[in-house]
């Protein structure tokens, strides 16, 4: 590796419960995103545009398809000679019997050697759900500049979600002074982002004692920041401007998707400096047919679309019947809308058939309806 070299740590393991059927099979990070992505082609492409070059993905449930997914690394370029994507599941020892993470420092704390192997002098710390283009060189500098001992992105959130996060206060020089985890009466709107990088000598000690700390939740907000504040330690904020959208919830997974339709979307997917690898998939081009009715929608390739679509995502290889309607919908790969049924408000799982004249979602309800299971048709 590379002198004052950074490795990635992608925390997946979550068990995403909030996206429900979703998560039953795929493990979160593997779940599909706009049409042709799925979500760890973010921090992925994140790193390798950064110029980071072993990635250590850590997971927990489901992660056969995942593995399989990130194999190599060879999408994103990071297939080269000393890099790589290695999915990483907690393993099983046999005196403790223990086969989980207990939490997110724990994730990384039970992966000490793995990162010792390549010794970084950095690592970098990464959610698995979030849908975002950031450079980690640039905060990294930041990082070196201030000569910190851990820095975390930070963005801000609107006050009334603010209790949802990490909140912190800063000095002018961006120095943090106080931070609570996800505090019921938030002092600040200044959120961590969950993206850490911290000078791995220091996080190694840290996580050492925090191992043997019976009353710790081996967790990095919970724990791992709030006492390296109390050691006295140098911790900055590193203040990101851009799209970013955690997208560990059905609405915010949907809304996630609607944003790509806004002309007022930041995300620009389609930026040739900062390109989001993916999977190639083989399948026939769209076809639209002579009945259907196409506005505003995001139709990937092998849809075959006979109905109308409003305002929706068509993932890979969508069908939609004759006299269908698609409004205000995310469809994942496969997913079938069979002739004369009506898909509102809803997001649809992979491979879900909506049977003929069945009418699923609803133009007045606040939350999005999750379609995960077959639906009959209406006669
Ligand atoms: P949360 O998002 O609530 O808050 P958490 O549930 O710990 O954090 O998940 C962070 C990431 O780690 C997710 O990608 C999740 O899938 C993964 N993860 C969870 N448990 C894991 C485990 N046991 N092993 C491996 N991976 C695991 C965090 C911070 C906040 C910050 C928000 C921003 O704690 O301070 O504001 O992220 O989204
Ligand atoms: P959620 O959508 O429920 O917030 P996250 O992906 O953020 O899901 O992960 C947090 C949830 O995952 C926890 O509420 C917990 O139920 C589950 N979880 C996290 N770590 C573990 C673990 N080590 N063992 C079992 N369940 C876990």
């Amino acid at each position: 590796m590379k002198q004052n070299s950074m490795l990635a740590m992608i925390l997946a393991g979550g068990r995403g419960s909030r996206l429900h059927d979703l998560t039953n099979k795929v493990a979160k990070p593997a779940v599909a995103y706009g049409g042709k992505y799925r979500i760890v082609d973010f921090p992925l492409s994140n790193c390798a545009n950064s110029g980071i070059d072993v990635v250590g993905v850590l997971t927990q449930y489901e992660s056969i398809q995942l593995n399989s997914y990130v194999a190599a690394g060879g999408r994103w370029g990071l297939d080269a000679k000393d890099s790589g994507v290695y999915v990483l599941p907690p393993r099983e020892k046999a005196d403790e019997n223990l086969n989980v993470y207990r939490g997110t420092a724990d994730a990384i704390s039970q992966n000490i050697d793995f990162i010792d192997k390549f010794d970084p002098e950095y690592v970098l710390v990464l959610s698995g759900d979030h849908i975002y283009k950031m450079n980690y060189g640039k905060m990294l500098a930041a990082h070196k500049e201030a000569n910190a001992d851990a820095t975390i992105a930070v963005i801000e959130v609107p006050m009334k979600e603010a209790s949802r996060f990490g909140i912190m206060n800063t000095d002018e020089s961006g120095r943090i002074v106080e931070f609570e985890e996800k505090p019921e009466h938030p002092k600040s709107n200044l959120a961590s982002m969950g993206i850490y990088i911290f000078t791995w000598k220091l996080l190694r000690k840290m996580l050492m004692a925090d191992i043997k700390n019976p009353d710790s939740n081996h967790d990095f907000g919970k724990d791992i920041i709030p006492t390296m504040l109390n050691d006295g330690k140098t911790l900055y904020a590193y203040k990101f401007k851009g799209y970013w959208k955690d997208v560990g919830t059905i609405d915010s997974l949907w809304e996630a998707n609607m944003d790509l339709l806004s002309s007022k979307n930041e995300l620009d997917l389609g930026d040739p400096s900062w390109k989001i690898y993916t999977e190639d998939v083989t399948a026939l081009p769209q076809y639209i047919s002579t009945e259907a009715d196409v506005k505003d929608a995001y139709i990937t390739q092998g849809c075959v679309v006979q109905g109308e679509v409003k305002h929706s995502v068509l993932f890979t290889g969508v069908k939609v019947g004759v006299g269908a309607k698609v409004i205000d919908s995310v469809l994942m790969p496969g997913a079938i809308v069979e002739d004369g049924a009506v898909v509102q408000r809803a997001l649809v799982a992979g491979g879900i058939r909506i049977g003929k004249g069945a009418v699923v979602g609803d133009s007045g309800s606040e939350n999005i309806a999750l379609i995960a299971k077959r639906v009959k048709g209406a006669e």
